[in-house]
């Protein structure tokens, strides 16, 4: 399962490697690549709960606003 958020408030490639360390740190998930350019997170795992990486973004200081 792959699924790409948009994530907001990511200035920096610091921001990128907490959102990274964040999403990487939820259960299930094997992958996850964030762009600072696009606001993009392409997050990769087997079940990849919307709520979970929502929760987890929010935990280091960024916003999930769209899951596709
Ligand atoms: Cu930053």
């Amino acid at each position: 399962m792959k699924k790409t958020l948009s994530v907001e408030g990511m200035t920096c490639n610091h921001c990128v490697m907490h959102v990274t360390k964040a999403l990487k740190g939820i259960s299930g998930v094997t992958s996850a690549v964030v762009d600072l350019a696009s606001k993009s997170a392409v997050v990769e795992g087997g079940a990849l709960d919307d709520a979970a990486m929502k929760a987890a973004v929010a935990d280091a200081g960024y916003e999930v606003v769209a899951i596709a």
